[in-house]
């Protein structure tokens, strides 16, 4: 595997960038944050999609320094932006079995002067889930006042129990659920489902891949909180972001 080798010097060589995604709340229209998504300029091969270098990363045990530089970036750039806006960031499950996160989350912060609530973590439904060392990461995450997101909800793991045993604030409705929206009753009815869910646990939704007009009315009427999606904005290099943005009506 020469690509994973070449992961080894890709975060000397400076060849990571984060590009964020802009996420709306649907109650008034108004931008809440962004979600930070990673990109890999390799020298050679161009733009990586983290599709296929995250699962190399991880096979190789480099996922826990790129994540660590992924947290450190995120926390610099969002001490830049306007104090209303939080950025999400991803986690992969190996960066939660170990307590360290939480010192290089709580040293970020500490860094950048930023105020915790301004960073989410971004979890998938994985097996391991709901270990306790899993459990202990993301108690004391929560603790140190950061919001936790359960990502692709509703793709991953089969049984929803752990959702009674995490401390999470919010579900990511994947986007294979949106993208089916218009077309497939089944799939409004699942979204009304994890809506319904999510509120009676007193957790918010967000929703993913919104591509269009209709998506994102029929999110309205099932009452889903938050939306991103291409429709609203692509992920851009922090540069192209300025300012609160308010979806045109
Ligand atoms: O950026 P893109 O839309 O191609 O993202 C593809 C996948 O890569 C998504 O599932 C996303 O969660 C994951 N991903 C993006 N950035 C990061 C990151 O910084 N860390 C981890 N672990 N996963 C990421
Ligand atoms: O799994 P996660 O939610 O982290 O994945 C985010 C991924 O979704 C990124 O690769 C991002 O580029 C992609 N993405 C963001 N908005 C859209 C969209 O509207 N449509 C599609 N197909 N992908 C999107
Ligand atoms: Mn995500
Ligand atoms: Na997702």
């Amino acid at each position: 595997y020469a690509l994973m080798k070449d992961l080894e010097g890709a975060i000397g060589g400076g060849q990571f960038e984060l590009h964020y995604q802009p996420i709306f709340s649907l109650t008034d229209d108004r931008q809440t944050g962004y979600e930070a998504l990673l990109r890999w300029k390799h020298p050679e091969r161009g733009m990586i999609p983290p599709d296929h270098f995250i699962p190399l990363a991880e096979e190789c045990g480099q996922i826990l320094e790129l994540g660590k530089w992924v947290i450190e970036r995120a926390c610099r750039d969002a001490a830049t932006m306007e104090p209303a806006l939080s950025v999400a960031i991803n986690v992969s499950p190996l960066q939660l079995k170990s307590m360290e996160i939480v010192d290089v989350l709580r040293r970020s912060l500490e860094r950048h002067g930023l105020e915790p609530k301004r960073i989410e973590i971004e979890i998938t439904e994985t097996a391991g889930i709901s270990s306790a060392e899993v459990i202990a990461v993301l108690k004391a995450m929560r603790k140190l006042g950061l919001s936790i997101s359960v990502d692709d909800f509703g793709t991953g793991y089969s049984s929803l129990s752990y959702l009674t045993m995490l401390p999470v604030n919010k579900l990511k409705i994947d986007r294979s659920f949106v993208h089916d929206l218009e077309n497939r009753h089944e799939c409004r009815a699942l979204i009304a489902g994890i809506v319904h869910t999510a509120t009676s646990l007193n957790l918010k939704t967000v929703a993913e891949g919104v591509e269009d007009e209709v998506q994102l009315n029929l999110l309205k009427m099932c009452g889903c909180n938050f939306a991103q999606g291409y429709h609203l904005g692509k992920p851009r290099p922090l540069s192209a972001n300025a300012g609160i943005r308010h979806l045109s009506k």
